[in-house]
């Protein structure tokens, strides 16, 4: 299978290397494309090259949005452009977002983006190499990057 891993400069944590390796965990053989773009807002076309000019399966997106209103605007604008993106191609492109101020402190935010690619790189596995997994989790409150939540 082939993968795309797209992140940005901005972001202050490599998460794509987080995934890449979690991937290479779980699953063998598979060809991996990396793209590294400026900011989340030029994810969304990177993405759709992976697909269309590179042949990937399915994408990962990774981008830090920073703490201010405007780039709460810009995560948003980017998200929207990825939708579009998977809308338009018919292929999934799992968005992970974490947010600069979701962190209590910056050991705490490098954590919590490692883990959040991690556990997005396992969903990607789940959805694409372990049929049934994820409709074993329906329902119980899975979260990526903080604990889970779990069923009521
Ligand atoms: O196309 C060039 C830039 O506009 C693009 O890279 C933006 O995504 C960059 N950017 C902002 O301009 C901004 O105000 C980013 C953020 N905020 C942000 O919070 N996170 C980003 N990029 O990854
Ligand atoms: O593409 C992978 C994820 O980005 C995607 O599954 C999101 O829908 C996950 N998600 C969030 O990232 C978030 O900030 C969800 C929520 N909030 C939410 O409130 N409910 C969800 N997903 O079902
Ligand atoms: O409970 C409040 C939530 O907003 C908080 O838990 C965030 O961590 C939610 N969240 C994001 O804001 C985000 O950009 C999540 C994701 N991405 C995500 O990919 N998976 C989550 N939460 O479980």
């Amino acid at each position: 299978m082939k993968i795309g891993i797209c992140d940005t400069t901005f972001a202050r944590y490599d998460m794509a290397s987080a995934a890449i390796n979690e991937i290479n965990q779980h699953v063998a053989n598979n060809k991996i494309i990396r793209r590294t773009v400026p900011g989340v807002k030029d994810l969304p076309v990177a993405c759709k090259k992976l697909i269309e000019e590179e042949g990937c399966e399915v994408v990962m997106a990774l981008g830090m949005p920073g703490p201010e209103v405007m780039d709460k605007t810009c995560a948003h604008e980017a998200s929207t452009g990825l939708i579009q993106a998977q809308l338009m191609t018919n292929t999934h492109i799992l968005e992970v977002f974490v947010h600069e101020d979701e962190g209590v402190d910056e050991k705490d935010l490098k954590f919590l983006a490692d883990n959040r690619a991690r556990e997005h790189a396992q969903n990607l596995v789940k959805m694409f190499f372990k049929k049934g997994a994820l409709e074993k989790e329906a329902g119980m409150g899975m979260r990526e990057g903080h604990p889970d939540k779990g069923p009521l």
